[in-house]
Parts: structure tokens; C-alpha cells; sequence
């Protein structure tokens, strides 16, 4: 099949894959090739990072986390409200940059089917050391009727209610990975002709993982359960004394699809440094839920410590949620753990 030819365009895989929904209407394929544009758009100015001072260093300005935003955060997030609101197709996009919704005009408010959620620029503290950084995106159908204004509540579904999820990783190169549900696909873009190429189709996390990533300095504000797994894991268990490798690079993106393509999980549990965020650092909406979808459709499983991630009905658009995400059986290790101190 045409669409899962590894160098075919990524124009050529969406079109190819509407052909087999005969009930796509083609709104799908426009609004994920403008996600693909975005992506290319603030590829370049990554990469021009550090070179411009216009698109370096901090805006001096904080989010609504209360986190100071980079230049390129308020960029990034500007390119993908403007460009995608733009389409006529999207009613309102939630963002990590924006304490509320960013709503279309009114009349795609009213009649436009679909809704994002995304973190513009994930890690984008790692933009001047040189470090991977990443965009993560969610595409919804929105619930209230259309005639009616988009509300936040067309936000609280739960994860697997998702249309559609992916991320831009801006690594040693730009790649798009996504699912849409009918399995995991990464293009890699080609610079030199400005397409994205399938590198990547039908992408399989491994049942048994081989690697941990996790921020150790929070080591002190971590329950008995986080702190016995991550034991578990440097083979100092009565269970395991085989250590599995440590790897964190402190961009989301990065560690996840560094684990996806090689195994492993990825944990951020409850408490951050200050000790004092009992929810964890990660993002319900724009972060752990897009994840999750990906991670299910390659096999994988992500969960809060307890429950599904894609179970969760989020209560508010900028929701934390402890995150444990990866192969199957370190996720489920992680469950475990927990659980036996905190049945
Ligand atoms: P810490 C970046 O701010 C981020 O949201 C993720 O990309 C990353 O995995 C995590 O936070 C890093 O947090 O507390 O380890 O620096």
C-alpha cells in the first residue's frame, strides 16, 4: 500500500488513508497537513536558534504554570493558533500557553467540527543548551452542538476520545509522528525538498522495556511505592539486580520516542522538586493524553500510577497528572509497586 511505502510523502500517506474512510469529508486531511506545516515552520526557527535574538532566550513573561515562557514559546504558540483557526475547521485550541481557550471567530465557533489541544513547545528550557525539544497535539471532536459557541467543556473528554494525536520531535532531525488509530507512522523531514518522508509505519513498543527515564533529584519527595519501582529498575530489588539503563534528557518528546523506537518507560511521578504538586508536573490534556494514544496504538500502556490515561476525565484544561508511560510490562510494574502501599 502506497500510504505505508517507506520515503512516501506524508501529503501522499493522509490522502492515500482518507481513501479507506469513505466517510472522511477531507476536513481531517486539511487540518492535519496544516499541523504538518506548523511543524515545519517552527522547525526553522529552532534551528535558527541562538542565531537570531529576536527568537532567542526568555520573553519575560510567565504561563499560566507560572513558568517562565521562552521567545519561542509565545512563537510557536502563535503559529499554531493563527495557521490552524485560520482552516475554518478548528472551533478553539487549548495551549499550555494560554491560560483559557483561544476561540475562532464566531462563526467557526459556532460551526467548526474540530478541537486542539496542544503544548506548542514542549521543554523548550533545553531551546538554548542545544537540547531536543518537541511540539505534542490532540484533535477532538468538539461536544456541543454546532450553532453553539465552542465552550471549555468541549475540552473535558477523555483521552480516548481523541480523533487523532502526535508530536514534532526537533531533534538531530524534525519528525512528525502520529496516530489517528490505525497504528503509529514517522515521517522525517527532508530538508532540502521540505517534505515530511515515512521513516517509520506501523512503529511496535516492545512488550519488556530496557530503559528508565526519570528525574532522580526529585528522589526525596517520592512515595515509598515510586521509590522502591525506581530501586527496582537500578537492579538494587529483591525482585531484579539486573539494572536497567538510565536515560533522561528532560524533554518529554525526546525521552518518550527515544523509548518508544528502543523500549522502556518514562515516569514522572506525583511530586515535583518543591514536593509541593501532589498531581505531578505533566499536563493531563496537551501532554500524557496525545502520549497515551500513541503509546496504546504501538502496543504500549500509560497510566497515572492507577488508573488508564486514557480513562481519565479531565476536570480542567490545565490539569497535572503523575504520568508512567512505556512498555507494557514496566507500566504495569509501576501499578504494582504503588499499589502495594497504597491499595
Ligand atoms: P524536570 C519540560 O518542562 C517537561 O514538561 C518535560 O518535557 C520534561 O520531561 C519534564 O518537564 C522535565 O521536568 O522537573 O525533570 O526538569
Amino acid at each position: 500500500m502506497v500510504a505505508e511505502k517507506i520515503g512516501t510523502t506524508l501529503s501522499q500517506h493522509i490522502i492515500e488513508t482518507q481513501k479507506d474512510f469513505p466517510q472522511a469529508s477531507g476536513r481531517f486531511t486539511r487540518v492535519f497537513n496544516e499541523l504538518a506545516t506548523c511543524g515545519k515552520i517552527i522547525s526553522s526557527y529552532v534551528r535558527r536558534a541562538g542565531i537570531t535574538a529576536e527568537i532567542t532566550g526568555k520573553k519575560g513573561s510567565v504561563n499560566v504554570q507560572g513558568e517562565e515562557q521562552a521567545k519561542l514559546d509565545v512563537i510557536a504558540h502563535n503559529i499554531f493558533v493563527n495557521r490552524l483557526l485560520e482552516t475554518g475547521l478548528v472551533a478553539a485550541i487549548s495551549s499550555e500557553e494560554s491560560d483559557e481557550i483561544v476561540e475562532a471567530d464566531e462563526e467557526n465557533s459556532r460551526n467548526a467540527n474540530y478541537i486542539i489541544s496542544t503544548d506548542p513547545l514542549d521543554g523548550s528550557s533545553n531551546i538554548d543548551v542545544n537540547v531536543s525539544i518537541g511540539t505534542i497535539f490532540s484533535l477532538m471532536k468538539r461536544k456541543t452542538p454546532l450553532g453553539e459557541r465552542v465552550s471549555k467543556e468541549d475540552f473535558l473528554q477523555k483521552g480516548s476520545e481523541q480523533i487523532a494525536a502526535g508530536y514534532i520531535l526537533y531533534g538531530s532531525s524534525t519528525i512528525f509522528t502520529y496516530t489517528s488509530g490505525h497504528g503509529v507512522f514517522c515521517f522525517t523531514l527532508d530538508p532540502t525538498i521540505g517534505e515530511y518522508l515515512l521513516s517509520h509505519s506501523r512503529l511496535k513498543i516492545a512488550e519488556e522495556g530496557t530503559t528508565y527515564s526519570v528525574n532522580e533529584g526529585n528522589r526525596k519527595f517520592w512515595n515509598k511505592g515510586e521509590e522502591e519501582l525506581v530501586c527496582y529498575f537500578q537492579g538494587n530489588h529483591a525482585e531484579n539486580d539486573k539494572p536497567y539503563t538510565g536515560r533522561y534528557i528532560g524533554s518529554l518528546v525526546a525521552d518518550f520516542h527515544r523509548n518508544l523506537l528502543k523500549s522502556g518507560i518514562y515516569l514522572y511521578p506525583k511530586a515535583t522538586k518543591d514536593g509541593k504538586q501532589d498531581n505531578g508536573k505533566l499536563r493531563l490534556l496537551y501532554e500524557a493524553m496525545p502520549l497515551a494514544l500513541i503509546m496504546k496504538e504501538a502496543g504500549g500502556f500509560s497510566s497515572d500510577g492507577e488508573k488508564d490515561i486514557l480513562e481519565i476525565v479531565p476536570t480542567e484544561i490545565h490539569q497535572r497528572v503523575p504520568l508512567f508511560i512505556g512498555s507494557k510490562r514496566e507500566v504495569n510494574l509501576a501499578k504494582e509497586f504503588l499499589h502495594k502501599y497504597n491499595p
